[in-house]
């Protein structure tokens, strides 16, 4: 499996999806520093909220096969930019989460947004449901 690691907005559910990707009981855990899972690298929130900690996520990065990018459908807010994707030199995906809260519209917004980010893939995910994540994981198989 490829080493992945999860960068999005505090909440967007980066730890929850951790935890049903390696097939751990799902519990709300807040994460407070950047913690290797099995294969996932599970990064806090506000390493993407705040700027001060961008060399962190780059430096870590390093250990990864591919970098998530994962976006809360149902959040107004988005914090990747334009071409964030550039900043890695190693694939970077996107994850559209929380979809069996979401509308159609705030999904396809989701996607879009990614897509302008520079990810060259979307999976759209809800770690309650399981939906997209067979997909994902068939992804980070090989
Ligand atoms: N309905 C629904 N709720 C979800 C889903 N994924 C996560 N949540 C809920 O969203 C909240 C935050 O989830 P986390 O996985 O802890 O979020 P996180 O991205 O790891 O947050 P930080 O550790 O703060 O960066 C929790 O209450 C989860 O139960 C989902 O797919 N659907
Ligand atoms: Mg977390």
């Amino acid at each position: 499996m490829k080493k992945f690691m999860l960068i999005g907005s505090s909440t967007c559910g980066k730890t929850t999806l951790c935890q049903r990707l390696n097939g751990y009981d799902i519990g709300y855990k807040k994460t407070q520093a950047i913690e290797v899972i099995d294969n996932t690298i599970d990064t806090p929130g506000e390493y993407l909220e705040n700027r001060n900690f961008y060399k962190a996520i780059v430096v870590t990065a390093v250990e990864a096969d591919v970098i998530a990018f994962v976006q809360d459908a149902t959040d107004e807010r988005f914090r990747f930019s334009p071409q964030h994707a550039t900043l890695f030199s190693i694939p970077v995906i996107g994850i559209v989460s929380k979809a069996d809260l979401a509308t159609e519209e705030q999904i396809s917004q989701a996607l879009e947004l990614l897509e302008l980010a520079g990810v060259e893939k979307v999976f759209v995910t809800s770690a309650y449901t399981g939906q997209g994540c067979d997909e994902l994981k068939e992804y980070l198989s090989d």
